[in-house]
């Protein structure tokens, strides 16, 4: 089937499982905000009940999910043009899990990567919640319709099994009831690397403070960590091709090409043969232009937890909205009796 017959609609969240990275703005944030259109639902949402398939501490959880919203509207989403929520303030997504777990095949679930990541040795003992986590993300995205999923390229394989879910859904009943949601994963800030290796992504909760940048990490913090950034000895080459094999070489430019809204190429044209003396610090002080202002936001928010709040529940009743009938219709096509 085709989305067609489907009012795009984008959907998208992050999970407040730490502090903001530069990672979660570059792949997901700044998308969303250039993504706003009053002519498009835009639902975003801090996925807080994502963040508790691994321990996390309740007020520490409460504060993150605050952080997670103020970076959202210091970054520049605007909660009228755009729908901005905490997930557990609508059930509706949690009852639509259950039902993708239903739907979703244990071999499915097997060959999800991230849950591999994540569980390393100890899968047995993971929480079943961070195995059936990508029936959740499905139920986030479908309980809207939504047909447009701006993610970094670590979430790709979580929207196909959303796709994969919308599509057995629909076979097994018979119906087009939900849509294939397509992945949005485009230009150079997709997928941000550790810069401690650059073989690994930039994580909110990787081992060390040094290998992120975080959103409200100060000037001479995020100068530190670019200066102490792993490069290799050869200075920046004259061509994007003169990139291959060097992780962290490429992972600097891309991570300079996302701040400035510039293509590699341009960033490459402006720096070839520069030596890392010069590249890393012109890094720094971008990443200080763009950053600051936000961080600064950030904290002023953060000083109204009450007015956090208070958005948060008023995006929650408008999504709300737009999920109860579609819940509603699920259980109906299911045979749910009301
Ligand atoms: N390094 C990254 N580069 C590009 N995009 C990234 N995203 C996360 N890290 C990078 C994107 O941010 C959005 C929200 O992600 P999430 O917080 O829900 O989950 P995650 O991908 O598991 O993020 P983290 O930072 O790695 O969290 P932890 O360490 O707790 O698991 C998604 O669109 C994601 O692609």
């Amino acid at each position: 089937m085709t989305n067609n017959s489907f009012t795009p609609r984008v959907f998208s969240g992050i999970k407040p499982s730490g502090g903001l990275t530069l990672g979660n703005y570059l792949g997901a944030i700044k998308r969303w905000v250039d993504m706003q259109s009053p002519d498009t639902d835009n639902i975003y949402c801090a996925v807080d009940l994502h963040a508790i398939t691994v321990w996390q501490d309740p007020k520490g959880l409460k504060a993150g999910t605050r952080e997670i919203a103020a970076g959202m509207l210091a970054s520049g989403i605007d909660p009228e043009t755009s729908i901005l929520f905490n997930q557990s303030q609508v059930p509706e997504h949690t009852e639509l899990a259950w039902i993708f777990n239903c739907v979703a095949r244990v071999g499915w679930m097997n060959r999800m990567t991230q849950f591999k990541d994540k569980a390393g040795k100890n899968a047995e003992k993971a929480s079943l919640g961070l195995y059936a986590y990508p029936s959740l993300m499905a139920a986030d995205i479908l309980l809207y319709h939504a047909t447009h999923v701006p993610v970094g390229e670590d979430q790709k394989q979580h929207v196909e099994l959303t796709r994969d879910i919308a599509n057995k859904f629909n076979n097994d009943f018979g119906v087009e009831f939900f849509p294939v949601a397509e992945p949005v994963i485009e230009g150079p800030g997709t997928r941000v690397m550790n810069l401690r290796d650059g073989t690994k992504k930039m994580s909110k909760s990787g081992e060390s403070d040094m290998e992120r940048i975080n959103m409200l990490d100060d000037a001479d913090k995020i100068a530190k960590k670019f200066k102490k950034a792993k490069t290799d000895p050869e200075p920046l080459p004259k061509t994007l091709e003169g990139l291959a094999g060097r992780p962290e070489a490429k992972n600097l430019v891309d991570i300079y090409s996302g701040l400035a809204d510039m293509t590699p190429e341009e960033v490459i044209a402006e720096y070839a043969g520069a030596q890392w003396g010069r590249f890393k610090p012109a890094l720094a002080d971008l990443a200080v232009s763009k950053l600051a202002p936000i961080s600064d936001e950030m904290k002023r928010l953060m000083d109204d937890p009450a007015e956090i709040d208070r958005k948060l529940a008023a995006g929650a009743d408008r999504a709300r909205s737009i999920a109860a009938p579609i819940l509603d219709q699920t259980y109906d096509i299911v045979g749910l009796l009301r």
